[in-house]
């Protein structure tokens, strides 16, 4: 027998993970046993709540937060105002591009109905998700459907209308290559200038998606500094380590020791970290239980695998919780 993961970490901060209505049966033994605290990997997302502009469907979310319930474990809202999984209707009107009043009102009126929903039983949301843009060259803002129907103050909007909806809940701003020197200079601009004109942003989330390769734990290091500058909270809320570089198109049928003894040394290395700036974390969530079911073995190379957590394909423990549950 091994020992629980979150139980480990108790003095330092929750540890959640992503779970989807599959998961919750499948990997039952696991999250309970090791986690305290779930995130819907897909189930709260606007293309699964508000498919169509009067139709709203809790179902399979409601399916999870019932389980949070009856398992004791906190619940993070993932996520309202993004540029994927969100459906067209909400920027088209008739024929045409969907004017930014009715923008501003179907925004609003979608944090209010899916806050309002989840109201006392999410802690945290993932309010705006990824607004900022990879690229140096590019503004702050991505060019994104929201941007494009509602103008650069779309971000203090949604943060504004998710204070209104539910007072309680933390509110975060969540984002991919959070580490990389140029993107974490823009979140952090970002941010600040929503903390200086008084916009109620609670927290970063560094999504936290890397890989065996990279982010080096300097990198990691400065901008786990910088967003802190801010004073605002830290959570790393959707972590896992990928076998490939992003760009590496390789494939194998079946994970090599070596592969896995340096994604070990690497989860050692950022735990290491992490455990350094526990006053500053409030979570660190994996984005997902075990191997058998990562989005990772679909994205970004349809069709191939990837062992990026702390479970095999069998739900025993890797080589990586043994580095990150004995320091
Ligand atoms: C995340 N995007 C999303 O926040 C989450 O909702 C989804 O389930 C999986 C990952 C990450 C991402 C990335 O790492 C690289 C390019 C685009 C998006």
């Amino acid at each position: 027998m091994f020992g629980s993961l979150c139980k480990t970490y108790k003095e330092y901060f929750p540890i959640g993970a992503a779970v989807n209505s599959f998961s919750i049966n499948t990997h039952k033994e696991l999250i309970v046993n090791h986690f305290s605290g779930i995130t819907p990997e897909n189930q709260m997302k606007p293309q699964f709540v508000h498919p169509t502009e009067h139709l709203y469907d809790f179902e399979q979310g409601d399916i999870i937060a019932d389980f949070a319930e009856e398992n004791n474990l906190s619940l993070r809202g993932h996520t309202l105002i993004w540029h994927n999984q969100t459906p067209d209707w909400f920027f088209k009107d008739g024929g045409g591009p969907v004017s930014r009043s009715l923008a501003l009102k179907r925004m609003k009126e979608h944090i209010y109905t899916v806050m309002g929903h989840y109201r006392g039983r999410t802690y945290a949301w993932d309010v705006v998700n990824e607004a900022v843009s990879d690229n140096a060259e590019e503004p702050v803002l991505r060019q994104a459907p929201w941007l494009a129907a509602i103008g650069d103050d779309y971000v203090e909007y949604a943060f504004r209308f998710a204070r209104e909806a539910d007072p309680a809940a933390k509110l975060y701003y969540n984002d991919y290559n959070e580490c990389d020197p140029v993107k974490s200079r823009k979140i952090y601009d970002l941010v600040k200038s929503l903390i200086d004109r008084g916009i109620p942003v609670d927290g970063i989330g560094m999504q936290g998606h890397w890989n065996i390769y990279a982010p080096e734990p300097d990198k990691i290091r400065r901008a786990v500094e910088l967003y802190a500058s801010l004073g605002v909270s830290l959570q790393i809320t959707e972590l896992d380590i990928s076998m490939f570089r992003f760009d590496d198109r390789t494939a194998y049928e079946k994970v090599h020791n070596e592969l896995l003894e340096l994604q070990a040394e690497r989860y050692g290395e950022i735990f290491k970290l992490l455990r350094e700036y526990r006053d500053l974390f409030t979570g660190v969530t994996f984005w997902g239980i075990a191997d058998d079911d990562t989005w990772l073995s679909d994205f970004p190379v349809k069709g191939r695998r990837n062992w990026p957590l702390l479970f095999d394909d069998e739900h025993n423990p890797k080589k990586a919780f043994d580095s990150i549950v004995v320091f």
